[in-house]
């Protein structure tokens, strides 16, 4: 009768310990990459699909970026030759601009994204995709 009056006792406090370790996990709004206080708290952190984009006069590599529907999606602009970043168009799916940019691909289909900064005369080729697989 005492014996399993404690292993209760222990049960309680092991289940007391997930649920409170779970709730800090949950509740976490840091960037676990960055350090940076992460502004839409919906962001899957544990399953972020990293990109590091190469930009240049006038070109990024990769210039395609494959993600499917419902990953988390950090860009990363590593500029090469000149000041460049990436924005999406509002109206063409996704509001997204800056050089460090991390968003939910919660929209299927392809996405093209450009240069947000003047950087010549070759700054409006300088284009890519995102393909977002439904
Ligand atoms: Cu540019």
């Amino acid at each position: 009768m005492k014996k399993s009056f404690i292993s209760l006792i222990v049960l309680g406090l092991v289940l007391l310990a997930i649920i409170f370790f779970g709730y800090n996990l949950s509740t976490q709004k840091v960037d676990d990459i960055t350090g940076k206080a992460v502004i839409n708290k919906d962001l899957n952190l544990a399953n972020v699909m990293v990109f590091t984009i190469n930009a240049s006069r006038f070109k990024f590599n990769p210039d395609v970026i494959r993600v499917k529907k419902g990953d988390t999606v950090r860009l990363i602009v590593n500029n090469i030759d000149g000041i460049h970043s990436i924005h999406f168009h509002e109206d063409e799916g996704y509001d997204v601009e800056g050089t460090d940019v991390t968003f939910v691909a919660d929209k299927a289909g392809n996405f093209e994204f450009h240069c947000a900064i003047y950087c010549g005369s070759g700054h409006n080729q300088m284009t890519g995709t995102l393909i977002v697989e439904g």
